[in-house]
């Protein structure tokens, strides 16, 4: 073959195994094989399991897949169920179904020191030495047994000095290569923090990674997390004593706001579903053909399903949460069920966005997508802010469709926040046991009780945490104290009628062009347009 041809084929490392579960060894090969051969992807081939090995110890497939997606995160990594799909259990198999359908592809296999400590053992391991350049990565304690095992005796002369690896996947195999330095933390880390190139140039070059996994791309805008003792020590010097309810949603914060979703007295989750599954032909109809959706705190992306299978030939979904890795994982999975491209942005919605709309298929026109009666945790004037922001994020002839909770009898609201089994009171006293054990705060969280009332000069349902008796939190020696019933704030759900969200939205671009609710009106599906 002609060299000018020869320098044409993609060079694709291919790193087999069960994934169970991926870690950051996986990934570190693959950088340095991406690196040091020159490679343009590699591929994790994840095997659906060893049957002679107990299904039981194997995480279910699909998990190990969305998992290694997640650990992957690099445009030139590539996730594949490859061996699933076709029914492979053997690597030498594998090789062969692999090339038959890449014919201008260089493959080379990738292994960690102990794969070859072992590659005697593995089924036709000569044919698959003939079959493809070899490459073997030293690990920490390996090292040793690895060179001296039988398939490297036996396939010592075809060894290479690891200074020609830029041209190993071009060599006709039997040919191996062994990195003795990809052991060193040292250079792991070096590894990681080398700058990742990029399939795509945008005006974030940094932040961009296109495509990621099963996403047609992942935008980082690296949201501020917040300063959690900073912003505590802070709360705590106001007169009224006020923490962000952000901090609620740690994985106890998380899993207990879960339950609260599914309580008797907690009617606004379900009602909402309600709302919008009962109305779904209409609202579709109302947002018409060709839009794409980006979603504002997506979350576990649950409630896309709510409205993208009745919706007209949707262009895309683009996915947008603070939470970083959940995101990467629930927009993963998702991007495996929806028939439509879909993307993820990490970012604060509370900060400006910019959607990287070249990278997808055009739409007709944007619809952001807002359930949860989040908006509600907002001041009037931060709402106001933040439906400013959507527009421009949006784009001119765009679309919002909002959740909001609705005003309705005060008994009703505040047995939503004050159920029987105590979860929301957990939820909220949860807070006093992270200033503990992250800040190392000094308190009694005995002395503080869970309090929630419906503010009716306000229209909102306040949660705080209340002082039983005289007491004092110490956060890095600094005591702040609480007179008895003293309260630290620790969130706002402002409830909404149709008027006052009307009187809210008018003072922005958006206008409000149909809203829908529940036979008791206790829920409202709001569609915005700024056309
Ligand atoms: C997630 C903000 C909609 O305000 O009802 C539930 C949070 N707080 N119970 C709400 C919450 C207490 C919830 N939102």
């Amino acid at each position: 073959m002609p060299s000018s041809q020869k320098t044409e084929r993609r060079r694709i490392g291919l790193l087999g195994g069960s994934f169970n579960p991926p870690h950051q060894g996986h990934r570190e090969i693959s950088l340095a094989a991406l690196e040091r051969m020159g490679l343009d992807a590699v591929w994790w081939l994840v095997t659906p399991g060893n049957p002679l090995k107990d299904p039981k110890i194997y995480a279910a497939y699909e998990d190990r897949l969305r998992l290694a997606r997640v650990v992957a995160n690099h445009p030139d990594i590539v996730v594949s169920d490859f061996e699933r799909r076709r029914g492979l259990q053997y690597t030498a198999e594998t090789l062969d179904a692999l090339q038959a359908i890449n014919p201008n592809a260089a493959f080379v296999w990738l292994m960690g020191a102990d794969g070859l400590a072992n590659f005697h053992r593995w089924k036709d391991w000569r044919h698959i030495a003939e079959t493809v350049p070899i490459a073997v990565f030293n690990r920490p304690g390996h090292s040793n047994d690895a060179l001296v095992s039988e398939a490297a005796k036996e396939l010592g002369v075809f060894r290479i000095d690891p200074e020609d690896a830029m041209s190993l996947s071009e060599t006709d195999p039997p040919v191996w290569v062994f990195f003795a330095d990809t052991e060193n933390p040292l250079s792991s880390t070096a590894i990681r923090s080398r700058k990742i190139s990029h399939s795509l140039t945008i005006d974030r070059p940094d932040d961009l990674i296109a495509p990621c996994g099963a996403l047609a791309f992942f935008l980082d805008l690296h949201p501020d997390l917040g300063d959690f003792r900073a912003d505590v020590i802070e709360g705590l010097s106001l007169p009224q004593k006020t923490i962000s309810p952000k901090y609620f949603y740690d994985d106890a914060g998380s899993k207990l706001f879960d339950q609260i979703t599914g309580l008797d007295e907690y009617y606004p989750t379900r009602t909402e579903k309600k709302v919008f599954l009962e109305n779904a032909a209409e609202i579709t109809a109302a947002i018409g053909p060709r839009a794409a959706i980006f979603e504002y705190g997506s979350g576990s992306s649950e409630k896309i399903e709510w409205l993208v299978n009745g919706l007209k030939e949707p262009a895309a979904y683009v996915a947008m949460d603070i939470s970083r890795d959940h995101l990467l994982e629930n927009a993963s999975a998702i991007a495996e069920v929806l028939p439509i491209p879909v993307a993820a942005i990490c970012a604060d919605f509370h900060s400006p966005i910019e959607l990287p709309k070249s990278v997808l298929p055009p739409a007709d026109h944007w619809l952001g997508y807002f359930p949860g009666s989040t908006l509600g945790n907002m001041t009037l004037s931060a709402a106001k802010s933040f439906l400013e922001r959507a527009s421009a994020t949006l784009g001119p002839g765009a679309q919002f469709l909002i959740g909001v909770d609705l005003v309705k009898d005060k008994a009703v609201l505040e047995a939503a926040y004050n159920d029987a089994r105590g979860v929301t009171a957990a939820f909220n006293m949860n807070l006093l046991a992270r200033m503990k054990s992250e800040l190392g705060a000094k308190l009694n969280i005995d002395d503080f009780e869970h309090y929630a009332f419906y503010n009716d000069i306000e229209d909102r349902i306040e949660m705080h945490l209340r002082a039983k008796r005289a007491t004092v939190i110490e956060v890095d020696g600094e005591p702040y104290g609480f007179v008895p019933g003293e309260t630290l704030h620790t969130e706002n759900s402002h409830k909404f009628t149709l008027e006052k969200l009307k009187a809210l939205v008018n003072q922005t671009p958006w206008r409000l062009e149909k809203s829908w609710t529940d036979e008791k009106a206790w829920f409202g599906a709001c569609l915005l347009s700024n056309s």
